[in-house]
């Protein structure tokens, strides 16, 4: 084997080539560039009111994503990510941009002209997703045009540009020159985007009236929870859920940060009289306190979709009484500020049950997650048909004439809660001590109520539950068994009746369109 060593290789006559990864790296910090750009000036025209809210471009592209996703990807992203769906889509859509940005780079160091063409299309298809956005107006695109300028202006001087200079600055030194380009370019867009997303993320009016809330005490307090109503068992579920730990499930990918001073809500439609409501005027109402527990119709069986808190507000049948429903109407499309809709069957929210216009959840003001200023609550529905977020309108309608978010994705246009179990302690897969367990768990059948659960170990017969205090039949309902446990290997099941005596369905059913069903069972190791 021979080894020629770099003194005897014959001296370069034409400068060197320019490696092809200039061209990735030009590509990929023009994008960089054009986002960070394109999210501060997003961010400006939000602090200076001249924005309906949400025109960043990432955000914008991630939301127009999920607003066109088939149903089967929807269930695959919230079975495989779960609450973190939407951080798994930010992440795949910088990915794909990233890639794309690449390509572009490339392509711009052979072909300058066909570059910027490209990299132009990718700045307006972004401006394209921002204007289709909810409630986005003609200068919400603004932020990234300019963006898509500043990147169009960083590639164009990039290595496909002046190839003369650029050879020169290359055979002056292998990286001084293009180095200095990316380092400062790229330093430019992530400080750019860095300051963007916290500048837009969250507005300070709406902090402030948030805050402004807590500081008001709660009128006509009623509510207490009776004591027996959460067993207390180690590993059991709080019968109320913090604020913290409650499951969030949403197609907001900013979660919208609203004045409260600002916001409003109009019934329009099928009623006598229309009618606009506006925090003040809320804020004069008697509120009402309940117990309500919310369920996901994406929740699997033994899932964690679902959640009990205290709401406090005023009654949804109040605001309908004053708009005057007009007969015919079956239908309420409540209207979210961030485009979203759910289709309430009318008796629902006209009727005796808690359906609330609720401002407080666990005493606190909402959290911004949860539907800061307002949203609505309603006993014995499924989230997607009910319990609207960030509420701005509710039409008086029918189901021949609308329909919601959901529906012509696949879910049924009505979603009552079925009957459902869970056990929660032992896990899965847990080993414990022969002996007495406690086998404990929740049960649902909002607005019905539970009257008895069971439990089956292994194959022999179903035994009775201990019930918890009932103290709403709008909540779940703790139970707890204790079982004579044995060396080996054992199945627990569990099974919920409502208050009518109807055992829930032991028929293996998906999601969707209108909730699972079967039994949830755990297998557990004794020793
Ligand atoms: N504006 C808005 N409201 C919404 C949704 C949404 O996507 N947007 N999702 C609904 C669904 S599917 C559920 S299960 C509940 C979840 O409420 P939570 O996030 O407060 O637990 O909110 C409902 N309200
Ligand atoms: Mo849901």
């Amino acid at each position: 084997m021979t080894t020629t060593s770099p003194a005897t290789r014959p001296a370069p006559t034409q400068p060197p080539a320019r490696p092809a990864w200039w061209g990735l790296l030009d590509g990929v910090v023009a994008g960089l560039l054009t986002v960070g750009v394109a999210t501060v000036a997003a961010a400006f025209l939000v602090s200076v009111g001249q924005s309906s809210g949400q025109p960043a471009p990432i955000a914008a592209v991630s939301g127009a994503f999920i607003d066109r996703t088939p149903p089967w990807l929807k269930d695959f992203a919230i079975a495989t990510f779960g609450t973190n769906d939407k951080r798994a889509l930010l992440v795949g859509t910088v990915v794909v941009l990233t890639v794309a940005c690449a390509a572009i780079g490339a392509l711009a160091m052979r072909r300058l002209t066909a570059g910027l063409v490209a990299f132009a299309v990718v700045g307006l298809v972004g401006a394209g997703a921002v204007l289709t956005r909810p409630g986005a107006a003609p200068l919400d695109v603004l932020p990234t045009l300019v963006g898509t300028a500043v990147g169009l202006w960083f590639l164009s001087r990039g290595s496909g540009a002046g190839s003369s200079s650029a050879a020169a600055a290359a055979t002056a030194s292998s990286t001084a020159g293009p180095t200095r380009r990316w380092v400062v370019g790229g330093a430019v867009g992530a400080v750019a985007a860095w300051l963007g997303t916290r500048l837009g993320g969250d507005s300070a009016a709406a902090t402030v009236s948030r805050d402004a809330l807590k500081a008001v005490p709660l009128r006509g307090t009623t509510l207490t929870v009776p004591a027996g109503a959460d067993l207390g068992v180690p590993g059991l579920t709080p019968y109320l859920v913090p604020n913290a730990d409650f499951y969030r499930i949403d197609t907001a990918i900013v979660v919208p940060r609203i004045d409260a001073n600002e916001w409003k809500l109009k019934v329009t439609g099928m009623v006598e009289r229309e009618v606009e409501i506006d925090w003040k005027t809320l804020q004069s109402k008697q509120m009402h306190e309940a117990l309500v527990t919310l369920t996901c119709v994406s929740n699997e069986v033994g899932g964690d979709l679902v959640g009990n808190a205290v709401w406090t507000g005023w009654p949804v049948r109040e605001l309908l009484a004053m708009a005057g429903p007009k007969a015919g109407a079956d239908m309420v499309l409540q209207t979210s500020v961030d485009g979203f809709t759910a289709s309430t069957p009318l008796g629902a929210l006209t009727d005796d049950r808690n359906a609330l216009l609720a401002i407080r959840m666990n005493g606190e003001p909402l959290p911004f997650e949860h539907g800061f200023p307002v949203r609505v609550v309603v006993p014995g529905l499924y989230g997607y048909v009910s319990a609207t977020k960030w509420v701005t309108e509710l039409k008086v309608t029918t189901y021949a004439d609308d329909v919601a978010y959901w529906t012509p994705r696949g879910w049924s246009a009505m979603g009552p809660i079925k009957t459902a179990s869970r056990i929660d302690v032992p896990r899965a897969g847990a080993v414990v001590k022969a002996g007495t367990v406690a086998v404990a768990g929740v049960a649902w059948a909002q607005h019905r109520g539970i009257s008895k659960v069971e439990v089956q170990v292994d194959q022999q017969p179903w035994a009775a539950a201990r019930l918890a205090v009932d103290a709403s039949t709008d909540t779940w309902r703790q139970w707890v068994y204790e079982w004579q446990a044995t060396a080996g290997s054992h199945d627990i099941r569990v099974r919920a009746y409502d208050a009518s005596g109807e055992v829930q369905s032991p028929l293996e059913a998906p999601p969707a369109p209108d909730g699972a069903t079967g039994i949830h069972v755990v297998t557990v190791r004794v020793e």
